[in-house]
């Protein structure tokens, strides 16, 4: 029996569940590059390089594997404009029984491949993406009957599954949760090691060409391009990271820094996230650090809680909550996503720093994306749609299963706290506490009314006073309003009409 097998962009392993039950003799590998999946948003051009070119080297390695793979390039004649067109294609020159892939990550993929068994009147198999550290059912399975769905919970659950930092029945170190201590800003003067930068090779170069020409109008800078783009590469980031960065990855987990745009963050979610590779497995090394005495508890348990909890739960949410959760409003936030978070152009000089970071690099670390754009647009009140859209476009490792969670639940709080149990609003003095930003802005970060004011603040406060009603009743939330009610009614005035006045200005 020929299956036509349909590798996708972000299934680039070996172990991929298609290819273990394919037969090298019989069956035909399609990958395709599709004008659809490269224009769903508006990608930054560094993402689209690493892709396609870790799609070109993954279809060579199959190859030298002694499968038969049938490559479509962008550039190539004719273009599809989707993934069924290039199926359609395939299956025309032809004979098969059977379409096989592996489930697509995001709903709007899924719905396309649902319409395949009509379309092409042959079965297609879709099997489990096996390349999570648990299988989706046992997040279904946690979730089901509880009232409130906290990481943490899940988390700790994960662990006692998998054994991972778990001593005699027990968790390392003797807590879940070592986030108290991993709140340390950084200095400038302490060593940073630098990402590892692979040089590009004909294979990539060729694609930075097409994509530099075909999509110049794109988000981002396609120049300095240092993604690893093969499996082999991406082991070696992950060696470098294990070795130089993850001792104080837990310490300056939440630290900001100008001249450091990587601090001790492992720079991995991009590979991870297309396959190159294994959650698990990363997970694993970085327990083997903690048991050889080279990596504390407190980085080894807050870098495993990234894989193991966030990444595994917010996907279990994503799946869950369904297509219409990136619509989600429950702020009912409208205002039109501002122009600076494509042109980093503007005095907030902590906005500024990540837009440019995020225009040359595709990247910024957990804490740049939450406290920074992410908690601008929530005190903005910037319509959480659009903001989904901008994330989803401009970071290497953005796919909408991870990031919709993140933007909607975590950062906008716009799922109504079905994430987050209070939203992660922040004025101006947290941003200067985690970084250097605020020394080299135009703003002053002490100050809360008047046109110098960090716009942080007053809009801070205006956030809180605008949803008071969804709010206020939150237990959580109980003093920060207590804390508002006292002020003098005069400063009240002063503040609301400071915040006002910026997001007139917007
Ligand atoms: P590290 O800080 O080194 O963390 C280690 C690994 O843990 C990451 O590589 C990643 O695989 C995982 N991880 C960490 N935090 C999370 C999280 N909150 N959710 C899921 N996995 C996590 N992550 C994405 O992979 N894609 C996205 O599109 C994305 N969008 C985000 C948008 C917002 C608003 C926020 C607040 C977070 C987003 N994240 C996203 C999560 C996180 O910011 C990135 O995974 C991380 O910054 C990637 O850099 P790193 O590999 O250096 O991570
Ligand atoms: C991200 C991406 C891009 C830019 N291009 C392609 C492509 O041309 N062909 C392809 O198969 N996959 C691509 N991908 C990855 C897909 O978007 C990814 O598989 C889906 O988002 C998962 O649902
Ligand atoms: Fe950002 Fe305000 Fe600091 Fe300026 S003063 S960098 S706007 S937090």
């Amino acid at each position: 029996m020929a299956q036509l097998i349909l590798v996708l962009g972000d299934q680039l392993t070996r172990n991929l569940a298609s290819l273990r039950t394919g037969k090298k003799a019989e069956d035909l590998i399609l990958m395709a590059e599709v004008e659809s999946e490269a224009g769903y948003v508006w990608h930054h051009k560094k993402k689209l390089a690493f892709v396609f070119s870790a799609m070109r080297h993954f279809a060579k390695a199959l190859e030298q594997d002694g499968w038969s793979v049938r490559y479509h390039r962008l550039d190539d004649d004719p273009v599809f404009s989707c993934l069924t067109d290039a199926v359609e294609n395939a299956l025309s020159a032809g004979t098969f029984d059977q379409v096989t892939l592996v489930e697509a990550g995001e709903h709007r993929l899924r719905d396309e491949i649902a319409t395949w068994p009509d379309r092409f009147d042959l079965p297609v198999r879709v099997l489990e993406d096996d390349r999570f550290i648990m299988p989706r059912s046992d997040f279904e399975d946690w979730a089901r009957g509880r009232d409130t769905l906290r990481m943490e919970y899940f988390y700790r659950d994960a662990r006692r599954k998998t054994g991972l930092l778990i001593e005699n029945g027990k968790p390392a170190g003797g807590q879940w949760n070592f986030d108290k201590e991993n709140r340390k800003p950084a200095k400038p003067d302490l060593f940073m090691p630098d990402v590892p930068r692979f040089k590009p090779d004909a294979i990539t170069r060729d694609v930075i060409d097409m994509v530099g020409a075909r999509f110049s109008d794109n988000f981002g800078t396609i120049e300095d391009f240092w993604f690893a783009v093969t499996r082999e590469d991406a082991e070696a980031a992950l060696d470098q990271f294990l070795k130089q960065a993850l001792p104080c990855f837990g310490d300056y987990q939440d630290a900001m820094l100008t001249g450091s745009r990587f601090l001790y963050h492992s720079v991995l979610a991009q590979y991870i996230n297309i396959g190159l590779l294994d959650p698990r497995d990363v997970c694993e090394r970085a327990e083997a650090e903690y048991a050889a005495g080279r990596a504390p508890i407190n980085a080894v348990e807050g870098f495993i809680r990234q894989l193991l909890g966030w990444r595994e739960y917010v996907r279990g949410i994503y799946m869950r909550e369904g297509p219409d959760y990136v619509r989600r409003n429950a702020l009912k936030a409208s205002r039109p996503l501002p122009d600076f978070y494509w042109t980093g152009e503007t005095g907030m000089a902590c906005i500024a720093a990540v837009v440019t970071q995020t225009r040359e690099e595709a990247y910024a670390h957990h804490i740049q994306r939450l406290m920074v754009t992410g908690n601008f647009a929530l005190l903005a009140g910037i319509d959480p749609h659009a903001v989904h859209e901008w994330y989803l476009a401009v970071y290497a490792d953005a796919y909408e299963w991870v990031e919709a969670p993140n933007v909607i639940g975590m950062a906008l709080y716009a799922d109504g706290g079905l994430l987050a149990s209070k939203p992660y609003a922040a004025s101006g003095a947290y941003i200067d506490r985690m970084s250097d930003y605020c020394g080299g802005c135009r703003y002053k970060v002490g100050e809360k009314t008047g046109d110098d004011a960090c716009p942080f603040n007053a809009l801070y406060w205006n956030f809180l006073v605008e949803n008071e009603d969804v709010l206020r009743g939150n237990p959580r939330m109980g003093l920060i309003y207590a804390n508002w009610d006292k002020q003098d009614p005069g400063r009240k005035a002063a503040i609301r009409r400071r915040a006002g006045a910026f997001l007139d200005s917007l």
